[in-house]
């Protein structure tokens, strides 16, 4: 339901309908509709109200992290969105898989016309964290920020200058927080990260397994799969690019899908024919079992694992490993005396034994079958192991390089193609820290070592202290341990200078010194780029004017550039839309053969979709071993890594198999936090973006599941507010007293916003409260998903 309401109608833009056509938006089919019009509220507006004769429809995208690239129109009327649909029904477009929007995608209105939209630049007046501020100009802003970055520089050189992280402009070829890293790299360099909280675990650890971290194939390869089993991967709700569009026609065509999850997500709903729920943490001893039902069963491909991989038996061990370290010694216990049945991983993962035993006949007897993993079991502190446990099942089935089959692992799709992006020029820092290292690296910079994750020197010359977060709400909401991040945060003799930009008054903003109020994607110039397996692009076109004082990032460090005397090197003379172009015409260049349209005739077209053969990864090594050899050490498919089985490191074991995870249920901690907290990525925001759009609230409100087993000894019931905590924090929640979650486990939402009292009691639900900053062994990555916590009704508190 669409309704107008009064701030809605103030947000009415003096954009005319002319410039909307000259602009070129009338593109979709739609003629024009007479629309019937309010009366306009005040003689200043009236001249900017429509004059009642029209609409065009713009084929449009959000440039969010949201896991989709859906088909967005939004109905535009003298330069006010009324209204946003998706690709109709009977729009024929047989080559585009089809990406309606979802709700978020549909309530981007609420979003972008909020009255809570930051309006004007501001400058922090009380404690830092505290959230009082004072409207200044935006010459005075970008004169302080201008003034902080010499002074700061002069006082502590460039590596003292940080980035963070920032994604919800990531989904575009353009961002101010590209353009940012431009102006820091022109301007002596800054302190750069590694290591995306997304996926960061899995990328790591794929390459050990087949040299390369993308190892999936393009979905129309799955087409006549028979068996697909989603690990942990939820794309009902994260969509993932197009995965839907084709997981839907293979449920129509009779594809079995079997969800490993411990919480029955809309996925397993929507999709499934089976649901196996394990305990978080636990997948490695499940993955093991698998492949011991599989090998004593005689189940696993011979040919294949003797042709194509490393260390599968004694037999097929590289020289001078001890003797016992192959997979087959492992699964048979012949080093720690522990057979890995079924049974065995049963007290561990509580999945009924015979559960695992017909799933893993049913996966190495069903040819082909695709085991796709989701990223939430890798943003664990085991998250390596778990990514790379799943490619010894592949390999061992034979799944790998097939068609219809998946090698798992990280599963990005080697044949993406993507814009060229904003030419952000050398970072002269060499310095390189893991986005885990930020908070230490801000509060004593002396203290992060090679060991936590430092790259590119020894030692960091010095901590940081000047900030910029532009699109994020990392630095008190989407960071683990938010309590531990804000005590640095609040330090004003640690970072000097926070810049935080954003749409609305987050958590995070509440920490800047320096507030702006950046323009949203509709108000902006950009070409929207794909997810997960999805090969396309899409151009958002800026659609309607700024107001207030709002502006976009680019055109605030426009200035600020001027007053460090490099403007002309740090713009090229290009405002956002002639950088989006140029992009576009850098992108041509470095595709000759794809044909791709001009820049003009995209603001027609919309998108273009990258045309290629189905894609299935590693398919060339296994056709041809002899002449493509797997990038890996030995050339062949590693079920044992050597240079993992060097690192002589507990939780880094050459096989990926089960290890007990810091925090899972077997840490001893259990005794006074019984039970495991998971996050999910819900439908209704893109982690904490969205977060006050009334319409998503709707959609769900933010509630803990437990299950009925668990609420009841603890006297919970439906609705009551509930009180999480364990050593780093407290939430307080409602409980939603639930069977779609395992005993032991409880879940909420990830995205929620902070919202602490005078005691530091969150009243949100922000599971980051809860989250461990603990950091993973290999990828010296982050374990967000892994917490161990007690729930009590509250008033019992
Ligand atoms: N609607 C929506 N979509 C999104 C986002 C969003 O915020 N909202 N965010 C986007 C972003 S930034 C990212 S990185 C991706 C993330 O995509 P994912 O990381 O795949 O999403 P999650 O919901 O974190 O995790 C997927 C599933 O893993 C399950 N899980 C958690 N722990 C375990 C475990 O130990 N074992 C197993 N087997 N399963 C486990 C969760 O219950 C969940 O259903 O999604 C993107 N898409
Ligand atoms: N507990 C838990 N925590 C997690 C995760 C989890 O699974 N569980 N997942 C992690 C993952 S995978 C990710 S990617 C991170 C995401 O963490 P972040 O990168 O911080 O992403 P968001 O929380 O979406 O915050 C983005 C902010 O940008 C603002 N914004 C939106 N559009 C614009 C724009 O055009 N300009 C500007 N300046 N601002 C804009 C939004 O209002 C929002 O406040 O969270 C991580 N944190
Ligand atoms: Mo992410």
């Amino acid at each position: 339901m669409e309704e107008h309401n009064k701030s809605e109608d103030e947000h009415r833009l003096s954009l005319s309908r002319r410039d909307v056509l000259k602009s070129g938006s009338l593109l979709l089919t739609l003629p024009f509709v007479s629309l019937k019009l309010r009366a306009a509220p005040d003689g200043e507006k009236t001249s900017s109200l429509p004059t009642g004769e029209g609409e065009k429809v713009v084929a449009t995208c959000s440039t969010f992290d949201c896991g989709g690239k859906c088909d967005i129109r939004a109905h535009v009327t003298d330069g006010v969105v009324t209204r946003i649909s998706t690709r109709p029904d009977n729009e024929l477009d047989p080559e585009m898989p089809i990406m309606r929007a979802c709700v978020r995608g549909r309530g981007y209105r609420k979003f972008v016309y909020h009255p809570d939209r930051l309006k004007y630049p501001m400058k922090r007046v009380g404690k830092r964290g505290e959230g009082k501020f004072v409207r200044i100009s935006w010459d005075e802003a970008t004169t302080l920020i201008a003034d902080n970055l010499r002074r700061i520089t002069t006082k502590y050189g460039p590596e003292s200058r940080f980035m963070h992280n920032n994604t919800a402009t990531s989904g575009g070829a353009f961002s101010g927080d590209g353009m940012m890293k431009r102006l820091l790299n022109l301007t002596g360099g800054y302190l750069s990260y590694y290591h995306s909280v997304s996926l960061g675990n899995t990328v790591a650890a794929t390459p050990y397994t087949y040299g390369v971290a993308a190892s999936g194939n393009s979905l129309d390869t799955l087409k006549d799969t028979p068996l697909v089993i989603l690990w942990g991967h939820n794309p009902t709700e994260t969509i993932f690019g197009h995965t839907n569009h084709y997981f839907q026609q293979m449920k129509q065509n009779g594809t079995r899908f079997v969800v490993v999850d411990p919480r029955y997500s809309d996925t397993t709903s929507s999709l499934a024919d089976e649901w196996i729920p394990l305990l978080p943490t636990t997948d490695n001893a499940m993955m093991d079992a698998m492949m011991y039902v599989i090998i004593s069963e005689g189940l696993h491909d011979k040919a294949f694992i003797s042709r194509y991989t490393l260390g599968f038996d004694e037999a097929s061990m590289p020289e001078g490993v001890p003797a016992n370290e192959s997979l087959v010694a492992y699964l048979m216990g012949q080093k720690d005396g522990v057979v890995k049945t079924p049974e065995w991983a049963e007290s561990i993962t509580h999945v009924p034994a015979q559960t695992i035993r017909q799933l893993a006949r049913d996966y190495a007897t069903t040819k082909p079958a695709a085991l796709i993993q989701g990223w939430g079991p890798q943003r664990h502190n085991c998250g390596e192991r778990t990514a790379r446990g799943s490619t010894l099942l592949a390999t061992i089935t034979g799944n790998v390089g097939v068609k219809g089959g998946w090698a798992a692992g990280y599963g990005g799709c080697g044949n993406r193609k993507f814009t060229t992006g904003v030419e952000t020029l050398d970072n002269p820092v060499k310095e390189n820290i893991s986005i885990m290292n930020w908070v230490q690296a801000a509060e004593d910079a002396s203290k992060v070592t090679p060991e936590d994750g430092l790259k590119g020197g020894e030692k960091l010359k010095s901590n940081i202290r000047i900030l910029f977060s532009l699109a994020g709400n990392y630095l008190a909401n989407q960071n683990p341990d938010v309590n531990q991040a804000v005590k640095v945060l609040e330090d004003e003799s640690k970072i000097e200078f926070i810049v935080v930009s954003d749409l609305y008054m987050t958590p995070s903003a509440k920490y800047a010194d320096l507030l702006l109020p950046e323009t949203s994607f509709m108000e902006r110039w950009n070409i929207g780029e794909t997810w997960g397996t999805a090969n396309y692009l899409v151009l958002s076109e800026k659609l309607i004017e700024p107001e207030f004082e709002r502006r976009s990032d680019y055109d605030w460090q426009r200035d600020v550039a001027r007053k460090l005397g490099v403007e002309a090197e740090f713009s090229q003379g290009r405002d956002e839309k002639q950088w989006v172009e140029h992009i576009w015409q850098q992108t041509c260049l470095a595709m000759p053969d794809e044909k791709l349209p001009t820049f003009e005739e995209l603001q027609i077209t919309r998108r273009h979709l990258f045309k290629s053969a189905p894609w299935v990864a590693f398919e060339e090594n296994i056709r041809d071993p002899q002449n493509h050899p797997f990038p890996t050490p030995s050339g062949k498919i590693e079920i044992f890594s050597q240079r993992l089985y060097d690192m002589h490191h507990p939780e880094i074991p050459a096989l990926s198999h089960y290890v007990p995870a810091h925090e899972g249920p077997e840490d001893p901690l259990t005794t006074r936090f019984p039970l495991q907290l998971i996050t999910w990525k819900g439908k209704n925001r893109a982690n904490s973006t969205q977060y006050a759009n009334p319409w998503l609230q709707e959609v769900q409100a933010q509630k803990l599941w437990i299950n009925p087993l668990d609420a009841e000894p603890r006297a919970i019931q439906q609705g009551d507010e509930l009180r999480i905590h364990n050593e780093r924090g407290v939430s307080l929640v409602e409980a939603e007293v639930t069977q779609r979650i395992i005993p032991g486990v409880v879940a909420m939402q990830a995205g929620a916003w902070w919202q602490p009292d005078s005691q530091g009691v969150d009243h949100g639900g922000c599971a980051n409260v809860l989250s461990s900053s603990r950091i993973t062994a290999l990828a010296k990555g982050n374990s967000h998903q892994t917490m161990l916590v007690e729930v009590a009704k509250h008033e019992s508190v």
